[in-house]
């Protein structure tokens, strides 16, 4: 049971404008996929361009992923580990990176996670319309696109049901007998088929093979026409319907994939049982069983921060004139879709939000879409909990869980340590062997980090059991870390190495090779604090918590620099100049709290001084974790400033846009983890949970003056209205 309490720290506003509905509208189609408008329920992901004329619905289903099982730990690595070990300490660095190179890594830089193609709907004599109108509604999650040739208005209607596992689409018009299109499935893969018959379309193909690991991954996605009037027909790959009065198509797509080492499942079948299930019900059925589910999850927070005449004009024209001051709500609205994304691309027994969340119309995404798990990830779950919505979290404690168990081959292998270790990306497979070189890839900490959002859940909830079931992926984590650890010859504190601060060279250094950087020795001191206060809790053997507390006790501290700056490196090199993206070594003011303006005044001023130096323009994620900072640096005004330079539209001849017109966030390109960072952001900016008090309103800017919100949560299991 949660507790609640209400402040009334801010008076309600008087709404002389009315309160817009949660929805991004436009008056034209959409023409590039940063226009279309996602919809999704986890396991299917549909973007939605609305062409009256022309309707393409580009499809995703999470588990449609490149390769197969397989791992990318080089047992090499071992042989060469204290050599490289030594050179770094000797500061030969760039000797130990070429060791290393030849020695870490696999061919495998990770599995791509791909599309499935798309549905497409062609209605000839459509190419002329009038009174044109799309939307996407938030609070119900729900698509519609409308507009009228010659004098009939035609609708569509179309969501991801997130209780029956299909996307609907309803067709409408206010003239009987009015409706006629053909329907056809594209794809990009090479192995592919389209079947039509009756009223049925199926596609079925097989994801690739990348990188030497031979493809495993079949797909299948059908979409099953039902009309009122009219009929449907086969012909030649397609189907084609006419003078329907309305019509609705269900559309569902599964895969083989059962779980990282197991790809057994039937997709047909898979696809045959849900859209059986989806055929008993009625539209209306659908459509409220779909909404009904959403809004018990999207309903659990409300903000205002008040309404203008600007609110009310169209979405991209908002984020080009967001920067005037008039239009408070463009901040609702994104931090509401956030929290829309979250639900709609992570679902409890699903696949964790990856680059993409779940919107990919690639083969090969950027970055292969896959799990950067050296930010990327993490902020892609920093709204769960603080904005009310723990079960989106799930998929992310699954992987965890498994690469707790991938991992520790890994550790083993490569390192010859106890507990398990990830590196700086994994994929379906979880796999967790270094990738991208050493200069990217040689970082021990991904598992590590994400292994905190366990602990994090429980300071949220207190779950207990909770705690309890994943107490040995928390002690894993620690376990590495008690082996892997060296001392420094120099400074004698216990360090990682080789390792790098995210990825970047320290200044001076050809290579970013290096031991003991700052967020290194955060990450290590979460691990080994939190695992020693969860060893209190489960009631773990108490010479286990001796060791630890002794290994914590010999870490490097904080270290404050000539230019006041927190250092990044053991050594104090930072270079006030550098603006890079990763301001990594600030891991221990957000996320973490070891950065407390009342315990670490000296400190806290440092990380200021740090974060000023790198500057408030970034790409999208950098700046989605700079909200956050300034937040924590209890600055609304700078963290609203940022927020400004996130709501800025992408559009030609503004290279500081980082928003598209759909309201993705751009790092440039589209990478999902600003909007998340943004959602998270201004939440911390409301309410903060983690200096052992809740702190309301900690960093309002001026610009909200007026304002409500409700069902934040805090540390403790509070929920806050205020
Ligand atoms: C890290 C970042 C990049 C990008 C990629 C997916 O490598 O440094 O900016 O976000 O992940």
């Amino acid at each position: 049971m949660r507790n609640s309490i209400v402040y009334f720290c801010l008076l309600v506003c008087c709404i002389t404008v009315r309160a817009e509905e949660l929805k991004l509208w436009y008056s034209h189609p959409a023409e590039e996929w940063v226009e279309a408008l996602p919809l999704g329920n986890s396991r299917l992901g549909a973007m939605i361009y609305g062409n009256p004329f022309e309707e393409e619905i580009q499809l995703n289903e999470e588990t449609v992923w490149g390769g197969s099982p397989y791992r990318n730990d080089n047992p090499e690595a071992y042989g060469v580990l204290s050599e490289v070990r030594k050179l770094i300490f000797a500061g030969r660095e760039i000797t130990a990176e070429k060791l290393w190179k030849e020695h870490a890594f696999t061919k495998q830089n990770g599995m791509p996670y791909q599309t499935v193609g798309s549905l497409k709907l062609h209605f000839p004599g459509h190419e002329k319309y009038t009174d044109y109108y799309r939307d996407l509604n938030i609070e119900n999650a729900v698509a519609t696109v409308s507009y009228k040739v010659g004098d009939v208005t035609y609708t569509r209607t179309l969501f991801t049901s997130l209780a029956d596992n299909a996307l609907i689409i309803h067709l409408e018009a206010d003239r009987p007998h009015s409706i006629a299109f053909e329907a056809s499935y594209s794809t990009p893969f090479e192995e592919s088929a389209v079947i039509a018959r009756k009223n049925r379309l199926t596609l079925s193909a097989k994801a690739s093979a990348h990188e030497e690991v031979p493809a495993a991954i079949r797909l299948e996605s059908q979409a099953r026409i039902k009309t009122s009037g009219g009929k449907v027909e086969s012909d030649n790959g397609k189907l084609i319907v006419t003078e329907a009065d309305v019509v609705t198509i269900y559309v569902s797509a599964a895969t083989n994939f059962v779980n990282y080492q197991d790809v057994s499942a039937n997709e047909s079948k898979r696809v045959d049982v849900i859209l059986n299930q989806v055929g008993k019900k009625s539209y209306r059925q659908l459509l409220d069983s779909h909404i009904g589910k959403y809004q018990q999850q999207f309903g659990r927070v409300k903000l205002d921060l008040g309404h203008s005449l600007a609110s009310q004009k169209e979405t991209p024209v908002r984020l080009k004139e967001f920067r005037e001051g008039k239009d408070p709500a463009l901040v609702t609205l994104m931090f509401q879709f956030g929290r829309y994304l979250l639900i709609s691309s992570s679902q409890p027994g699903g696949q964790p939000a990856n680059l993409q969340g779940i919107w990919n119309q690639h083969l090969l995404a950027p970055w292969d879409g896959k799990y950067t798990i050296n930010i990327n990830t993490e902020m892609n779950y920093w709204p769960a909990e603080i904005t009310n919505l723990p079960e989106t979290h799930e998929p992310l404690f699954r992987l965890v869980n498994e690469l707790a168990e991938t991992g520790k081959k890994t550790a083993q292998t490569m390192y010859h340590c106890n507990g398990w270790v990830a590196h700086h990306n994994t994929d379906i497979w979880r796999a967790t062997g270094p990738v991208d070189g050493p200069f990217y890839g040689t970082w021990p900490n991904g598992g590590a980090w994400l292994s905190q959002h366990l602990w994090q859940h429980y300071l949220y909830t207190g779950d207990k059991d909770f705690l309890i079931k994943n107490y040995p992926v928390l002690k894993g984590a620690a376990d590495f870390y008690m082996d892997f650890l060296v001392e420094h010859p120099q400074y004698h504190w216990l360090v990682t190495i080789p390792s790098i601060s995210p990825e970047q060279g320290a200044p001076g250094k050809e290579t970013s090779l290096t031991a003991g950087c700052t967020m290194d020795n955060q990450i290590v001191f979460d691990v080994l604090s939190n695992t020693l206060q969860a060893a209190k809790i489960v009631g773990e053997d108490i010479v286990y918590q001796d060791r630890v507390k002794k290994v914590l006790d010999r870490l490097p501290p904080m270290q404050i620099g000539k230019y006041n700056q927190l250092q990044e490196w053991l050594e104090d090199v930072d270079d006030p100049q550098s603006d890079h993206r990763h301001v990594s070594h600030l891991y221990g003011l957000y996320p973490s709290n070891q950065i407390s303006p009342y315990a670490h005044p000296g400190l806290f001023q440092a990380a200021k001084r740090s974060l000023l130096y790198r500057g408030d323009m970034a790409t999208g994620w950098s700046i989605g974790w700079k909200i956050n900072l300034w937040a924590r640096l209890l600055d609304g005004d700078h963290a609203y400033k940022i927020i400004g330079n996130m709501l800025n539209l992408v559009e030609e001849g503004n290279p500081d846009g980082r928003t598209y017109p759909n309201l993705f966030d751009a790092h440039p390109p589209f990478q999902i983890d600003g909007n998340f960072g943004f959602t998270a952001g201004v939440a911390e900016m409301l309410l903060q949970s983690h200096d052992n008090a809740l702190h309301l309103l900690p960093a309002l800017p001026t610009a909200w003056q007026k304002g409500h919100i409700s069902g934040l949560v805090a540390r403790g299991a509070f929920e806050v209205d205020m």
